[in-house]
């Protein structure tokens, strides 16, 4: 798929440290990628309903982690997948009486558009799960020749037998989320997985490829018979044939961890050995009125309708950086408000402020960043710059522009002043 263009990113003297990031995996602190490259990824949308706040929360989270280890001298390689087949996407073209891959293509470009207004460093590879189908059908066909998948007895009216990992050919598995038994299976229920499925040798196996049935797209899989991708399989296979398995940073939103993530790095761990990512971040969920923002409840606050009521794409950047990427959050008016006076407030200093102190603002913002991504200490750090450079533009240099903070808030927070 065509990714969105690319924001500029101003080049800073110097360079910020080794970037720590929380991993869920170990419960620490850890430097998120050794150097000199660095492989990301974050798993992207499934396209049913337009981006919102909790989306855009999650892609500026990695955004700033991106931006950070460039400016730590790591050259990034970024791959992102789009799940652009699954069952929500066609329940919900089957809800609305529209062709599920006329659904999916609008909701990719309204996404792009408005990571693109968002400024987010677009993925290397952005790769469907479509386009990926021949691979992960070879990948689950890999997993049955090494006894680490099955295939269960074909449904009625089918012709194949949908195939399943078997979780018991991965000692390791457990070590991404480190879930009690029973909070794997109530998470595993009501995240798409099917523990009440008869036949299966572990409630917890996962789907790697569901066989035809009438009504449903499908594909050839050689020898698994038509049919598609189960979800988990689909991130290790566009994720490990970009980057590599072992890979530096396996990306999302907290709700992924489990099962997502865990599956995902189960897999990756039989076929290529563990460990599949090094470390495994993820992102709080933002709310709306005290409640999970998701497409499901339909409690949603959309960039796009943000966008088109005429608010700054900036200022909805900065109201999401004010939360601790770790932290649930809740999405309020106010705080789209707050965000829009500190852009007022910031580019007045940027206006006045270019004698002030920059290099330390530059030095104390890289140190907030490269501390788990800390953008409310970052945005700390500048109102007080603000503070005191509106407060005293000073001396004989007075009124000139602090060029090298904003080229700071640009390069490290993706905003321009
Ligand atoms: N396609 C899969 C990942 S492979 C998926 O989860 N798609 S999604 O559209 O439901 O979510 C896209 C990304 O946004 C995921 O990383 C998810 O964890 C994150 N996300 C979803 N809801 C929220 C929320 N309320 N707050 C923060 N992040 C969220
Ligand atoms: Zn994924």
């Amino acid at each position: 798929m065509h990714p969105w263009s690319a924001p500029a990113v101003p080049q800073l003297p110097g360079r910020g440290g080794p970037v720590r990031v929380h991993d869920t995996s170990t419960g620490e602190l850890q430097v998120a990628a050794p150097g000199p490259k660095a492989r990301l990824y974050v798993c992207g949308i499934t396209p049913y309903d337009a981006t919102h706040l909790g989306h855009a929360a999650t892609y500026l989270a990695f955004d700033l982690l991106q931006r950070a280890w460039r400016d730590s001298g790591l050259q990034v390689r970024y791959a992102q997948n789009v799940t652009d087949v699954d069952d929500p996407l066609l329940e919900r073209a089957t809800r609305d009486g529209v062709d599920w891959r006329e659904l999916a293509a609008s909701q990719v470009d309204l996404f792009a558009s408005d990571m693109e207004a968002l400024r987010v460093l677009p993925p290397d590879a952005w790769v469907g799960a479509v386009e990926a189908i021949p691979r992960i059908a070879a990948t689950v066909r890999a997993m049955l020749a090494r006894g680490a998948a099955y295939t269960l007895a074909p449904e009625e009216g089918c012709e194949h037998g949908d195939v399943y990992a078997d979780l018991s050919a991965d000692p390791g598995f457990g070590a991404v989320a480190h879930l009690a038994r029973e909070q794997m299976l109530a998470l595993s229920a009501e995240r798409g997985g099917d523990p009440q499925r008869p036949g299966k040798r572990d409630p917890l196996d996962p789907l790697l490829w569901r066989a035809a049935r009438e009504g449903e797209p499908h594909w050839d899989g050689g020898t698994l018979g038509a049919g598609r991708p189960g979800w988990h399989v689909e991130c290790t296979v566009i994720a490990a044939d970009d980057l590599g398995s072992g890979f530096d940073v396996q990306g999302g939103g907290s709700d992924l961890a489990f099962p997502h993530h865990e599956m995902s790095a189960s897999h990756g761990a039989v076929l290529y050995g563990p460990p599949f990512a090094g470390v495994y971040a993820h992102a709080g969920m933002v709310g709306l009125d005290g409640e999970k923002m998701s497409k499901s409840k339909g409690n949603l606050v959309l960039v796009s309708r943000l966008r088109a009521a005429g608010v700054e794409p900036a200022a909805v950047r900065l109201a999401v950086l004010a939360h601790h990427y770790r932290s649930d959050w809740s999405w309020t008016q106010a705080g789209l408000d707050d965000a829009a006076e500190r852009l007022v407030r910031w580019r007045a200093a940027v206006a006045v402020g270019g004698d002030s102190e920059q290099d330390a603002v530059l030095a104390d913002l890289r140190a907030r960043l490269a501390d788990d991504l800390d953008a409310p200490g970052a945005l700390a750090v500048l109102d007080a710059w603000a503070s005191t450079a509106l407060a005293a533009p000073g001396g004989a240099e007075s009124g000139q522009r602090a060029d090298l903070v904003a080229d700071a808030v640009d390069a490290l927070l993706g905003i321009a002043l």
